[in-house]
């Protein structure tokens, strides 16, 4: 099933340089960029997309980190992208993720951990709305 996803690579993974690696990773397992830009979040657009731990005691230094830097918003297409991307980036907690995994390698602990994937179909599809205009996702394809 061909979907469509959701990725932000947080501003740590910009700091450290690693979103060549990540891109690469994400590539590498098939998938295609068809979205790509490089924002600040605003606080009602970080509060909408963290809404389920808005009332969590981390969410005040999540928003420092999260306006800390610009993310890079990224659309990725492919087969079963949405649990393909989950399973790349590892659990939310560096600490426990494999090695092998995007937040495994690169990320730090459960705050700093690199990258943001949409957690089922259904929140893709808002999330994907809550980032890109229509006008922004692309249908990659080269004839050669
Ligand atoms: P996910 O990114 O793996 O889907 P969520 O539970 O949706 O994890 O949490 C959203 C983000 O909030 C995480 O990626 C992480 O940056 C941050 N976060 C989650 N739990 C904690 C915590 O216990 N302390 C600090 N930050 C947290
Ligand atoms: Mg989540």
């Amino acid at each position: 099933m061909i979907e469509t996803t959701l990725v932000l690579l947080k501003p740590d993974c910009l700091a450290d340089r690693h979103c060549g690696n990540v891109i690469n990773r994400f590539e590498a397992a098939g998938l295609e960029i068809v979205g790509c830009k490089m924002m600040l979040l605003a606080d009602d657009e970080l509060a909408e997309h963290y809404a389920h731990v808005l009332d969590r005691p981390f969410y005040p230094d999540l928003k420092a980190f999260m306006q800390s830097s610009p993310v890079i918003a990224l659309a990725l297409s492919g087969k079963n992208a949405v649990a393909l991307v989950r399973e790349l980036m590892g659990p939310t907690d560096s600490r426990k993720a494999a090695k092998g995994t995007i937040r495994g390698d690169f990320g730090r602990d459960v705050m700093f951990n690199v990258v943001h994937g949409s957690d089922s179909p259904e929140n893709a599809i808002v999330e994907l709305k809550r980032f890109f205009a229509d006008s922004e996702l692309f249908e990659v394809s080269l004839k050669r």
